[in-house]
């Protein structure tokens, strides 16, 4: 029976993937590691602690004695760092606890696993480790930086449409806004506190991986939407509003793209990398699903007044008279500090060596996630108490 060490699996991926996992595997055991900063919440994976299979531990991953004597005691097999400092304005308003966290954090779990796991020396000199072992660490796309129009570097990858549909074969619908995309071997260079934090932990994991030859893979997924995301991002953050019949803000004039992925489907990537990964190696995730923010919210804007439109009684959730919904409500506000342009995956190398391609289409996704909201109106209320409230205070 394998192991697992899932930190930060109180927050929206971390508990997408706890489900996933055991739902699709009898015989495992996780071992929840999650601070419950503002953005963690045991009500999200409320029914998951109760299953036999899981243990909740409440601490922070870069508290030593803590992951050590989780290590002793449960004999991890396999770590995956979901814990994170997340949210892109936070670490522009506070850069510092994204560097413990993101950073140290990393480097802490990093140390502790790899002392538990050596279990010799090799005649080179380099340790050798318990089989089939190895540390997963949960990236984004954001560590390559922002692609723009004038944006002309060698490593990017050029493709045709033809080439993309190849990758694709017709499972979801394409939507690029350009022909360069960012693959494993783009150059990082991180433009924000958050970005820069996820890319020096890379780094670390990388050090790791060739000093200690360390089991390791680093995944670097693009925007994640789905069920249990914090409303404090774009998707959840709107709906929300809307809800509300708040006024929409938009950051500068509406147009960065970003490329947006289910929840599921990258949960379902992290688990064919664990198995099936080559040690060492590095994989995007994404689903060349980009779209342009104002287009996302008006998406969103769409999808509600349909879906309460049909189904009245959802319209008992509405603070809001039903023709207030449209895109009057958008507002255009003072742009993000650094706003990155674009960002575009090529999952190119997952597909071919690992076989995981994309199966959500965005429309059929952001219904479902927008139904998910609907029907979960007390896990929104309950996430949006403390210190998430102080926050949006302070911003708007
Ligand atoms: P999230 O903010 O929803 O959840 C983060 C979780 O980590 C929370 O439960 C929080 O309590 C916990 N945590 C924070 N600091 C901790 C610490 N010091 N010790 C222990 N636990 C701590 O984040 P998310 O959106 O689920 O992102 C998970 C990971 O995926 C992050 O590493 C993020 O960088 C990466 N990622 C996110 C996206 C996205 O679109 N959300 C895309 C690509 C990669
Ligand atoms: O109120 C808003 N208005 C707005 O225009 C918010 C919250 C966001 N935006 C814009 C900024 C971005 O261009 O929407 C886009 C998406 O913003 P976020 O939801 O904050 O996500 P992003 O900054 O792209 O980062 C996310 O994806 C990559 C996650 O938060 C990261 O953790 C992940 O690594």
């Amino acid at each position: 029976m394998k192991v697992y060490l899932v930190t930060g699996g109180a927050g929206f991926i971390g508990s997408n993937y706890i489900k996933y996992m055991l739902k699709n595997y009898k015989d495992i055991k996780i071992i929840i590691l999650d601070k419950l900063t503002y953005a963690g919440n045991l009500g999200t994976i409320k029914d998951e602690i109760k299953d036999p299979r899981v243990e909740f531990i409440k601490g922070d991953i870069k508290n030593k004695d803590l992951v050590n004597n989780i290590f002793y005691r449960y004999n991890i097999d396999y770590v995956v760092n979901f814990a994170a400092e997340s949210h892109v304005d936070r670490s522009i308003e506070n850069p510092q606890v994204f560097l413990k966290t993101n950073v140290l954090g990393t480097q802490n779990l990093l140390d502790v696993a790899k002392s538990h796991w050596i279990i010799g020396e090799g005649r080179d000199g380099y340790p050798i480790y318990k089989e089939k072992v190895k540390y997963l660490q949960v990236s984004t796309d954001e560590v390559y930086g922002s692609l723009s129009k004038d944006y002309d570097r060698a490593k990017e990858l050029v493709l045709d449409d033809q080439e993309l549909k190849n990758i694709v074969k017709d499972r979801v619908e394409l939507k690029t806004y350009g022909k360069r995309f960012f693959t494993e071997d783009t150059p990082l260079d991180p433009r924000s506190p958050y970005s820069a934090s996820k890319a020096s932990a890379d780094m670390i994991v990388m050090a790791y991986a060739e000093t200690y030859k360390m089991p390791v893979n680093i995944t670097r997924c693009s925007n994640n939407y789905g069920p249990f995301h914090f409303p404090e991002k774009l998707i959840p953050l709107m709906i929300k509003k809307i809800l509300g019949g708040d006024k929409l803000p938009l950051y500068g004039d509406g147009t960065n793209v970003r490329d947006w992925l289910y929840v599921k489907d990258h949960v379902k990537a992290i688990d064919i990398v664990l198995n099936k990964g080559s040690i060492g190696e590095i994989y995007n995730i994404g689903g060349f699903n980009e779209e342009m923010n104002i287009n996302i919210v008006k998406l969103i804007i769409d999808s509600i007044s349909k879906i309460v439109k049909e189904e009245v009684d959802y319209q008992e959730i509405l603070n809001t008279n039903l023709e207030k919904i449209n895109y009057d409500l958008i507002t255009f506000v003072k742009d993000r500090l650094g706003h990155d342009h674009r960002y575009a995956i090529n999952p190119t190398k997952i597909a071919t060596e690992l076989g995981w391609y994309p199966e959500t289409n965005f429309k059929a996704g952001i219904e479902r996630t927008i139904r998910w909201y609907l029907d979960n109106q007390d896990w929104v209320k309950e996430i949006i108490s403390g210190d998430y409230c102080e926050y949006y205070q302070e911003i708007y």
